[in-house]
């Protein structure tokens, strides 16, 4: 009976071959006769003893999962099963098993120095170092997640402030419009009452700025016409000298078409003549001649040949004003000093008009930007964080700019997921202009933690913040954790 017991106990000994996972044991189910063939390569067949014999025999190593006998390369990782009852089993690099280390921080059981023993099993503190850890991270995330809750509520009512300076904005752009066109009826009833007093002023003036218009006019033309004139001289001459040089024994027809049009040109050729200033009606003779009526005049009294001639003149003149400005008869329009207090208050209110519009629209430009996730930044708009990390002091502002001391780093350019831009900050000596790029990890509160330079004037940060924070699984809380070897 003892006899036939003897292989069951070799068989229940090989299931549980040193330093393969639970789930892997069956790979290692001894064979027939007591064999095993190497995982990667069956062609090769050892006996069962031969597997942790602390010899490679197996080219990927597979009949060595307790020992280091088989070579660790990167491309050919072997890994050593901890079991770590009562925590977390884990595997460690075979290179690390026998080496006289306690690798606690991977195998809290000690497991992967059994040969010596030398390793006492801690996974009992480990384990208490972790739950303690993680109930930690767990109230952390909580509180940083309110925070961020609460920051989230701020930058809604940050918004919603932002829309409510909108609307009451808005409210005074229409009362300053309403204002203006108030105002502006009374501007017109006090012309119009302007209009019917005897208050009509001198239409000299008015002429002699109509008057100089029209002689500048006439002036520019001439002064186009003389240079076209001077081109057309020069071309006579260029044929001119073309009919006295050609060889006329050449048969060249164009040539002699070209002399035969341009002796017909020349004798059908009229001097065109170009009237001279002077015998241009001399419009400031004409102002002067009508200067001394007054509009009403030009209402009352009977049509004489100069107010005729002021009619007629006042038409053609007016073919030379902007169509808007174009008065259907001269009327000329004095301000009083109330009227000038009305226009100077039009102005005063159109000036005021335009500031609270340009309001309006930063606010709404504001209102239309994307502040992150739920709009969050905008809670830290004015949040800055300063910190003395080795010799210099950094202050950062979340929206804003980021400060060595006194020396500006950058102002914010870029918001990516997790990560600040700053860029444009004052020149290096001798390099570029300085700028960071800073990297926001979860936390409770807002600070900064660590600098580096990794090139010259180019700045890296980390800064922790619940901004970016998020709920964590069990596995990526438990991924933060590192053993306290010291107090093991
Ligand atoms: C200052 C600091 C440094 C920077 C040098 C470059 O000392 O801004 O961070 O490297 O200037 O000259």
């Amino acid at each position: 009976m003892l006899v036939s017991l003897l292989p069951l106990l070799a068989i229940a000994a090989a299931e549980t071959v040193r330093g393969v996972s639970p789930q892997n044991q069956h790979l290692y189910a001894p064979q027939e006769g007591n064999t095993w063939r190497c995982l990667l390569d069956p062609s090769i067949v050892l006996s069962y003893d031969q597997i942790n014999d602390d010899y490679c025999e197996c080219p990927d190593g597979s009949d060595e999962p307790g020992t280091a006998a088989c070579p660790y390369t990167k491309e050919s990782p072997k890994v050593f099963y901890c079991a770590n009852e009562g925590y977390i089993p884990r595997d460690i690099e075979n290179y690390k098993v026998g080496d006289g280390v306690c690798d606690y921080d991977v195998c809290c059981d000690g497991s992967d120095e059994y040969a010596s023993g030398d390793c006492p099993n801690k996974c009992g503190e480990v384990s208490k170092q972790f739950a303690e850890y993680v109930g930690k991270k767990k109230a952390n995330i909580e509180t940083a997640l309110a925070t961020k809750l609460d920051l989230e509520e701020k930058a809604k009512k940050v918004k919603e402030a932002l829309r409510e300076q909108v609307i009451s904005l808005q409210k005074d752009v229409d009362s300053t419009i309403k204002k203006i066109a108030e105002i502006q009826k009374q501007l017109e009833a006090s012309q119009k009452s302007t209009d019917s007093d005897d208050q009509g002023s001198s239409i000299g003036d008015e002429l002699a700025l109509y008057a100089g218009q029209v002689e500048e006019k006439i002036q520019r033309f001439r002064d186009a016409d003389s240079k076209s004139q001077q081109k057309i001289s020069q071309l006579e001459e260029m044929l001119a000298a073309l009919v006295q040089n050609y060889n006329p024994n050449f048969n060249d027809q164009s040539v002699k078409t070209c002399v035969k049009q341009f002796g017909e040109y020349m004798s059908n050729k009229q001097e065109v003549e170009v009237p001279e200033a002077t015998t241009i009606i001399s419009t400031l003779e004409l102002a002067k001649k009508l200067e001394g009526f007054k509009t009403k005049d030009i209402v009352q009294i009977v049509p004489s040949f100069d107010n005729m001639l002021h009619h007629y003149f006042s038409k053609v003149i007016s073919t030379f004003k902007p169509a808007e400005e174009r008065p259907d008869e001269v009327r000329v329009k004095t301000t009083s000093k109330e009227q000038n207090r009305i226009l100077e208050q039009i102005a005063n209110l159109e000036k005021t008009l335009k500031a609270q519009q340009s309001e309006v629209s930063i606010y709404e430009d504001s209102i239309g930007r994307s502040y992150g996730n739920n709009d969050i930044f905008r809670a830290v708009q004015d949040t800055w964080v300063t910190e003395k990390i080795g010799e210099y002091t950094y202050k950062l502002g979340f929206l804003d700019s980021v400060y060595q001391d006194n020396t500006l780093i950058g102002r914010l350019t870029g918001v990516d997921k997790n990560t600040l831009h700053f860029t444009g900050g004052s020149r290096c000596w001798n390099g570029p202009q300085r700028s960071a790029i800073v990297d926001m990890v979860c936390a409770t509160d807002h600070k900064l933690i660590s600098v580096s330079e990794p090139e010259k004037c180019q700045y890296r940060f980390l800064l922790e913040t619940p901004i970016v924070c998020g709920p964590l699984s069990d596995d990526e809380i438990a991924q933060g954790f590192n053993v306290n070897l010291a107090e093991l």
